[in-house]
């Protein structure tokens, strides 16, 4: 991987300037298996990561990634190449990869607490930071450093409880995420003069800090909204998900703890551009602590075109279901009801996808999961319904460049099925679970010394200017 076999001046010169980087990358060989902690592995993989990112931008810092187009520009920025985004990929066909495993993968390959049936978050962390799979008791570890931390303070716990329940719960949890913000660890670091070098120190705490109180955060938006007001605590003996699911208050049902893994594992990470992970990124780039940054994508998230999708699609089945008179609507029902939806100048929420041109596989693995556990529920064969008809409809309808499902078209059913059915909250799940993939980027974007963010725009005037001058 660091062959250095050309033996012009200009190679010399750039291989002596790796040689540092080389040289820590040799300590970090022999280190490797002393690890014990996700921090040390992390300082560890730090040195060769960052003499690979030196090597690929010596060889290849000229070399074109792509053009842009004037419709590009216009539309979206769609497809452009100019970020990086080592912790996920996606392919357009086969959708996500978490670090080179595709969901099955890292179903099969992570490790699964006790009892359950589903890997978790931590496990899935672990793999996003270091791009390897960890043992039953790494991944035990991240579990007990998050319910470790997993405490609010009291003038969070205030606020929270003083929003009004009409507030949506996705300003809510921007609001405490942007509050919690008063305890960052990197903004004090900053603040006296710590070295760049060290920056990913400090986001790494934040991260840790701010995934272990996301639960307590969410669910106490859940408890205060749709429910009695009561809250729980944290049992330190149990995983992050399970945790989470007494929280909001299904502790009773096993399944239920299963699905918040699945869920949480699934909505983590989504590569770079999508609107939530580019936004965190972004104003991470400024050196905006982890807080700040996360409670920017978390506002990204709440767009209904993005994460707040899933409580679209819920609502729109449901209102279909009132409409037509009946739960189990007949596919003719159902397609005059898209048809109908189309017409209106609305989209089918939880189809189409600005990357992927097939059925995204986080849709596939909640179809597995309810096909194994609520195959008789209405919902999840009306849900069954639209995939086999709305695909169709919008191939007819001819304007989606991607007629299939997308995450959101199937999360609903499965909240819904164990009691969870308030589709106000489902946006601040997938908030939860987008938690994950974003911080760990953010640590490597620190770690790596990525630069603050600033593409070029330009004006409608200038284009013209370009290509009409004589
Ligand atoms: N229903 C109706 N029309 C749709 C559509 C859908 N589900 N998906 C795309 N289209 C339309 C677009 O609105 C666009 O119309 P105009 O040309 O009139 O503007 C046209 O098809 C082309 O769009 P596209 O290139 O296929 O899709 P985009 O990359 O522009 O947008 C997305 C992607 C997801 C916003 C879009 O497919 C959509 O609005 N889907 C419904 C909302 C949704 O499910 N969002 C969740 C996405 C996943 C997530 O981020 O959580």
């Amino acid at each position: 991987m660091f062959a250095l076999r050309s033996t012009t001046a200009a190679s010399v010169r750039s291989a002596s300037k790796l040689a540092p980087a080389l040289a820590a990358l040799a300590r970090f060989k022999s280190t490797s298996s002393s690890a014990t902690s996700l921090k040390q592995r992390v300082e560890q993989l730090i040195p060769e990561k960052n003499a690979e990112v030196k090597e690929v931008k010596q060889k290849y810092g000229d070399r074109v990634l792509g053009e842009t187009t004037v419709n590009m520009a216009y539309g979206g920025m769609r497809g452009i190449k100019g970020m990086i985004w080592d912790t996920s990929l996606l392919d357009a066909d086969e959708g996500i990869r978490f670090r080179g495993l595709s969901i099955p993968e890292v179903q099969q390959q992570l490790p699964k607490p006790k009892g359950a049936t589903e890997t978790t978050p931590e496990a899935l962390f672990w793999l996003l930071l270091t791009g390897e799979i960890p043992t039953a008791a790494q991944a035990q570890s991240i579990t007990d450093e998050l319910n470790s931390r997993a405490s609010l303070p009291q003038f969070v716990i205030d606020l929270i409880d003083r929003c009004p329940s009409t507030l949506h719960p996705m300003s809510q949890l921007s609001l405490a995420v942007n509050a919690l913000q008063h305890d960052s660890q990197f903004a004090k670091a900053y603040h006296a003069g710590i070295n760049r070098k060290d920056y990913w120190d400090p986001v790494f705490e934040d991260s840790l800090d701010l995934l272990a109180k996301l639960p307590l955060v969410a669910s106490r938006i859940y408890r205060n909204v749709f429910k009695d007001g009561k809250h729980g605590s944290v049992d330190a003996s149990v995983d992050y998900s399970q945790n989470f699911a007494n929280l909001l208050g299904f502790a009773e049902n096993a399944e239920f703890a299963d699905l918040m893994r699945l869920y949480l594992v699934i909505h983590s990470d989504h590569e770079g551009g999508n609107v939530s992970a580019h936004t965190t990124h972004l104003v991470g780039s400024a050196l905006s602590d982890p807080y700040l940054s996360f409670a920017a994508g978390l506002n990204g998230l709440a767009g209904p075109l993005h994460g707040l999708a899933n409580q679209e699609v819920l609502r729109w089945i449901i209102k279909m279901q009132e409409e037509i008179g009946t739960d189990t609507p007949t596919e003719d029902q159902i397609r005059e009801y898209c048809w109908a939806t189309l017409n209106s100048g609305r989209v089918v929420p939880g189809y189409g996808h600005a990357v992927l041109r097939k059925t995204d596989p986080r849709y596939m693995a909640q179809r597995e999961f309810a096909q194994k556990n609520l195959p008789e529920d209405n919902l999840f064969k009306t849900v069954s319904a639209l995939y086999k008809i709305v695909p169709g409809v919008l191939t007819e309808h001819g304007k989606t460049k991607n007629p299939w499902p997308n995450v959101d078209a199937h999360s609903g059913v499965l909240l819904r099925h164990y009691g969870l059915v308030e589709q106000d909250f489902y946006t601040v799940l997938f908030g939860v679970s987008r938690a994950f993939g974003v911080l760990s980027q953010l640590i490597w974007d620190r770690a790596l010394g990525f630069s603050i963010e600033r593409p070029k725009s330009l004006t409608t005037e200038s284009i013209r200017a370009m290509f009409e001058k004589k």
